[in-house]
């Protein structure tokens, strides 16, 4: 297997979850503004839609969208409890989470990492969406609840905390949301987690 990335991006939920699964797998690196990868391959050729994550379970098998593929490595390593049994009322809520995160939480970060990032009151704007999408997290963990799902972790917590980390790189301050802050501290504190962003050199390894 091998996953086609971008250091940071929505992929490194992708990683992670790999990774916490024990799967045997190589990662390469994509310029998604040139379309090519670290071997020289033309990205586009990958996922024709361009964007990072893409997974190649073999060369002609290519799973792309981060819901998909993440629940996809969960059901494929079923005691690695990544994710509750399907039809579930839980798996429907994990699904819940996952959906929202990609479709609301996600992309009211996307204005921000755009060639042409808003400015004045457009990011304002962008910055109170953000703030209504990330107050819903924060009121969900509000009950002290350690994963989104309560006390079970699932996949849905790795790309929750992804997008929450991008707080760093668009200046925005976490703290404003104290439960999501000390979520993403516990999940930083997770070894695959350590692993996966020491492989994409986003953090440097103590040891
Ligand atoms: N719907 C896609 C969204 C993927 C996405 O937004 N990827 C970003 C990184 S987080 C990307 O590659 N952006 C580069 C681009 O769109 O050109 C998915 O779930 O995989």
């Amino acid at each position: 297997m091998k996953l086609y990335y971008k250091p940071g991006s929505c992929s490194l939920a992708v990683h992670i979850a790999l990774t916490e699964a024990g799967e045997d797998f190589s990662i390469e690196l994509v310029d998604v503004q040139t379309q090519t990868t670290r071997s020289g391959q033309d990205y586009s050729t990958i996922n024709p839609n361009g964007y990072v994550p893409a997974l190649a379970l073999s060369d002609d098998e290519i799973l792309t969208e981060v819901p998909a593929i993440l629940q996809y490595i969960a059901d494929q390593n079923p005691n690695a409890g990544l994710a509750p049994a399907q039809a579930t009322l839980e798996r429907t809520r994990m699904l819940q989470y996952l959906s929202f995160t990609a479709s609301e939480l996600h992309k009211s970060f996307s204005p921000l990492f755009s060639n042409t990032p808003p400015e004045g009151a457009a990011r304002d704007a962008v910055l109170a969406k953000i703030d209504r999408r990330m107050g819903y997290i924060e009121d969900l963990l509000s009950d002290g609840r350690e994963y989104l799902l309560g006390r079970n972790f699932s996949v849905a917590d790795l790309y929750t905390f992804v997008v929450a980390t991008w707080t760093a790189p668009t200046n925005i301050d976490l703290g404003r949301w104290p439960n999501v802050k000390a979520f993403v501290a516990r999940m930083k504190a997770r070894p695959a987690v350590r692993k996966a962003m020491i492989a994409e050199g986003l953090i440097k390894d103590a040891a």
